[in-house]
C-alpha cells in the first residue's frame, strides 16, 4: 500500500504555494508560484528516487527505468498549474500520486519491465494565454509555432515567457515524443462533479473525455450617451450579448448532454452612463458525442448571427480552442477495474465533464484516467476537497494499474 500520509502532507504543503487570503490557489504557468512549486515537485521526484529533468516547454518529468531499456515508456501524471483561485487537488493529486505510486514501487525494490514517467504538464488549464494543455500539447507533437504567439492580459505570448525562464522557444518541437516511444497514459483526477459522491464511492474508471470548444466572440455596436439616446435607436452589444448568454443556455440544455459556459466577459467602454461600443466575451462548449457538439456550435453560430442582424450589431467568433471528445481504452480500463479488485474496490464507470491533459497524449498513445470523488462535486473553488483516504484509494488503483500496464 502507499503512503498515505506522505501523499498527503505532500498535497497540502504543494497547495501553499500560491494560496491566497481567501483560501483559494493562484499557480498560473511560468509565474513565481509555478517556478516555485515546480521546484518542489522536483524535490519530491528525487526523494522518490527518480530521475529528474525538464523539456523544452518546462515540462517536468521524474523517471523510473525499466529492466528493459529499449522499451516504450508508461506515462501518468497532469498539472500543477492551477485556475484562478482554485483548489489543492486539481492536477495536483495526478502528479503527487503518480510520484507515491512510483517511490513506492522503489521502497519496495520493484522493478517493471517498461519505464515509467511522472509528468507535471505545463499549463493545462490556460487561465494565464487563453490556450490550454500547453505542456501535453508539445509532448503530443500538435502544438503549432503559432500557438507560441497567445497573449497573456498584459501582452506577454508564450514565447517570451518561455524565453524568461531560460526556454528557447524555438527548440518547443524538441519535447514532442516519437509516436511509438509511449505504450499508455494513465492520469489520476480528481472527478470535479458528483457522481462518485452519490454512489458513495471513492474512485472511478473514467469512460471518456468531453470534448472542449473554446469561443471568444466580440459584438461591436456603437457607444452613446445613456441619456440623450433614445431607446429604439440603439445598437446596443451588451444587450446583444445577453440574448446571445441566454441562448447558450437555451440550446445546450436541448441537447440534454452537453454543457455550455460563458466564464468571461469584458465590456467597453465600460462607464455607468455609456452604451456600451463593443463586448467580448467566451464560450465553453463540451460534449462527449462530437456530433452532438458540432450541432450545437452550429445552432449557435446561427443564434449569434440572428441576433446581430435584428440589433445592427457586427460580430467577429475566434475559435481559441477546438479538442475533440476522447474514448478512453479498453484494455486500460480493464487494467484500473483489475487494480479496483486488487485492493477492494468497487468498480464504477463514469465519463469526464472536465478536460484533461490526457485527451492531447492520446494523439501519441492509448489513455485512461482514473478519478477520486470530490466533496460535493466542487472544483476550481478554494472549498475544492478529496480526503486522504480517497486519494489514497485512488493512488492504491493507480499503483496497480500501472505495474500492470507496465509488465506486459
Ligand atoms: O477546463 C477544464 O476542463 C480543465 O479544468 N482544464
Ligand atoms: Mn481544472
Ligand atoms: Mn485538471
Ligand atoms: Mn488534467
Amino acid at each position: 500500500m502507499i503512503n498515505k500520509e506522505r501523499l498527503f502532507n505532500r498535497l497540502m504543503e504543494l497547495g501553499e504555494i500560491g494560496k491566497l487570503a481567501t483560501g483559494g490557489i493562484t499557480r498560473q504557468v511560468f509565474t513565481l508560484e509555478d517556478i516555485s512549486a515546480t521546484t518542489l515537485v522536483a524535490t519530491y521526484m528525487r526523494e522518490a528516487g527518480l530521475s529528474v529533468r525538464v523539456d523544452a516547454v518546462g515540462n517536468l518529468i521524474g523517471r523510473k527505468e525499466g529492466l528493459n531499456t529499449e522499451a516504450s515508456v508508461v506515462l501518468t501524471g497532469s498539472h500543477i498549474d492551477t485556475v484562478h483561485e482554485g483548489g489543492a487537488f486539481d492536477g495536483s493529486l495526478g502528479v503527487l500520486g503518480g510520484i507515491e505510486a512510483l517511490q513506492t514501487m522503489n521502497e519496495q525494490g520493484i522493478q517493471t519491465e517498461q519505464p515509467i514517467e511522472v509528468i507535471a504538464y505545463k499549463d493545462e488549464e490556460g487561465c494565464r494565454f487563453s490556450f490550454s494543455m500547453l505542456g501535453s500539447r508539445a509532448i503530443a507533437g500538435i502544438l503549432k509555432r503559432e500557438d507560441l504567439q497567445c497573449l497573456d492580459r498584459d501582452g506577454m505570448s508564450f514565447a517570451e515567457a518561455l524565453k524568461m525562464n531560460g526556454f528557447v522557444p524555438d527548440h518547443f518541437q524538441q519535447a514532442a515524443r516519437p509516436l511509438g516511444s509511449v505504450k499508455a497514459h494513465l492520469e489520476l483526477h480528481v472527478e470535479q462533479g458528483k457522481v462518485l459522491e452519490s454512489k458513495n464511492l471513492s474512485v472511478g474508471v473514467v469512460t471518456g473525455i468531453n470534448s472542449s470548444l473554446w469561443l471568444k466572440i466580440t459584438l461591436k455596436g456603437e457607444a452613446g450617451h445613456a441619456g440623450a439616446t433614445p431607446m429604439g435607436i440603439r445598437h446596443d452589444p451588451l444587450v446583444a450579448a445577453a440574448e446571445i448568454i441566454q441562448a447558450v443556455e437555451e440550446e445546450t440544455l436541448k441537447t440534454g448532454t452537453a454543457v455550455g459556459t460563458v466564464g468571461r466577459i469584458q465590456v467597453q467602454p465600460g462607464g455607468i452612463n455609456i452604451i456600451p461600443g463593443s463586448v467580448e466575451f467566451t464560450v465553453d462548449l463540451r460534449d462527449l458525442n462530437q456530433a452532438v457538439g458540432e450541432r450545437l456550435e452550429q445552432t449557435l453560430l446561427q443564434r449569434v448571427a440572428e441576433v446581430c442582424q435584428r440589433r445592427g450589431i457586427e460580430n467577429v467568433i475566434e475559435v481559441l480552442q477546438r479538442v475533440p471528445p476522447v474514448p478512453c481504452s479498453e484494455p486500460i480500463q480493464e487494467a484500473i477495474k483489475q487494480a479496483c479488485r486488487k485492493v477492494g474496490k468497487e468498480i464504477y464507470s463514469l465519463p469526464s465533464g472536465a478536460g484533461h491533459d490526457s485527451m492531447q497524449i492520446a494523439r501519441l498513445c492509448p489513455i485512461g484516467m482514473i478519478f477520486v470523488r470530490s466533496k460535493d462535486g466542487i472544483s476550481h473553488n478554494p472549498a475544492e476537497w478529496s480526503s486522504a483516504e480517497d486519494c489514497a484509494d485512488g493512488v492504491n488503483v493507480l499503483y496497480h494499474s500501472l505495474l500492470s500496464l507496465a509488465n506486459n
